[in-house]
């Protein structure tokens, strides 16, 4: 059996105000291409498949063009558990029409996890969903007492009886230990919201999602593929991928990473402002996503709009040559480094290209100390 495991598509996110869709269509065309290519039995899909409760239209489109190209062209089964962003109620519509077409998706937990059996010549694979619940709402579907998400999981889990064949578990969860990135949203605050990776030690592979990064706990087999794409400056060195698993009649698992090509690498920038603006001119990955980290330590007239002339898509920029260091609880002007005179001389000379005379510092000095006594409007 081989199997495609991806996680966290995130479909319809946006990135600093940026519709992430195309970069998304992108990389879903490479999914497309393996599952082609390397004769994928099924894809699963570990949960936040969008990224938000109420996906906007275009993020529901690009899924029904994907099912159609994956199931009804290349006729390979897709398997859909519902995440922490997604809700269940809306990802499972028409579940039980299109389980018939080989489209499962398991979105709410029931009383029994869901789960569909695959066949092939070395025999039958369980393939498990538990979609992401809370502690709250597993008390509410299992009416049990439970409290944290290691309790939730382990009672979901203990739903599943003998299995007695080849098997695959997809949740949605964070396995104690776990490597996180900043696009990812908190389960619970504090920290309650770990489980041990040993609750799926038993099952011969565990699909998991909710870290973006892809990494195994404890055991090869229990892994998450990350995210589709970078969602976050944080996950800047991480090498997006989808994971490729070979199960043999044992049950045994061969892993194969199998990288995606961003359409736009997501990447951070140091340096000053003139050396980036030359740099960016013979830098082949000019219209990456970029965070743009200025050293300089003098006031810079508009760096955004010029820096945009080079490379187009910097969405964020940060002065920390501007900032005091080691201040970082202070905010707004109080972390300044550079007085508002000198902040003003140089202003001064980049629009006039000259210096800002005595007389004329002097005439700036005294408006500033009337801005602070409150004398001047
Ligand atoms: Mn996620």
């Amino acid at each position: 059996m081989r199997f495609l495991h991806t996680s966290d598509w995130h479909l319809g996110r946006q990135f600093h105000n940026i519709s992430l869709l195309e970069d998304q269509r992108h990389v879903l065309d490479q999914l497309v291409d393996i599952v082609r290519d390397r004769h994928v039995d099924a894809v699963l899909v570990s949960g936040d498949v969008y990224d938000r409760s109420v996906p906007p239209a275009g993020a529901v489109s690009l899924l029904d063009d994907v099912i159609h190209r994956i199931n009804t062209k290349l006729g390979v089964p897709m398997l859909f558990i519902a995440g922490n962003h997604d809700s269940a109620e809306r990802l499972g519509f028409g579940a039980r029409a299109l389980a018939r077409n080989g489209i499962h998706i398991m979105g709410q937990p029931g009383h029994e996890p869901a789960s569909v059996v695959l066949a092939d010549d070395t025999g039958e694979v369980v393939f498990i969903g538990v979609p992401y619940a809370d502690p709250v709402t597993v008390r509410h579907h299992l009416g049990v007492d439970v409290h944290s998400h290691e309790e939730a999981m382990t009672a979901l889990l203990a739903q599943v009886q003998k299995i007695g064949r080849r098997s695959v578990v997809l949740a949605h969860c964070f396995v104690d230990g776990g490597v996180e990135s900043e696009s990812e949203r908190p389960l619970s605050v504090g920290g309650v919201d770990r489980v041990p990776a040993s609750l799926f030690e038993r099952f011969d592979y565990a699909a998991l999602g909710h870290l973006h990064a892809p990494q195994s706990r404890q055991w090869p087999h229990v892994r998450y593929s990350g995210s589709l794409l970078k969602y976050s400056f944080s996950e800047e060195k991480q090498h997006k991928s989808v994971t490729l698993v070979d199960m043999d009649a044992q049950g045994r698992c061969e892993i194969e990473k199998i990288p995606l090509q961003p359409r736009h690498d997501m990447r951070i920038l140091e340096g000053y402002f003139d050396e980036l603006l030359e740099r960016g001119r013979r830098d082949s990955g000019r219209e990456d996503y970029l965070l743009i980290r200025l050293l300089d330590t003098h006031a810079i007239h508009e760096p955004m709009n010029r820096l945009r002339d080079v490379y187009p898509n910097v969405l964020h920029l940060e002065r920390p040559g501007l900032l005091r260091s080691g201040e970082r609880r202070e905010t707004g002007r109080e972390r300044l480094a550079v007085g508002e005179l000198p902040l003003f001389r140089d202003f001064y000379r980049q629009m006039t290209g000259d210096e800002l005379q005595p007389e004329a510092q002097k005439l700036v000095a005294g408006i500033l100390d009337g801005l602070h006594a409150g004398k001047v409007d």
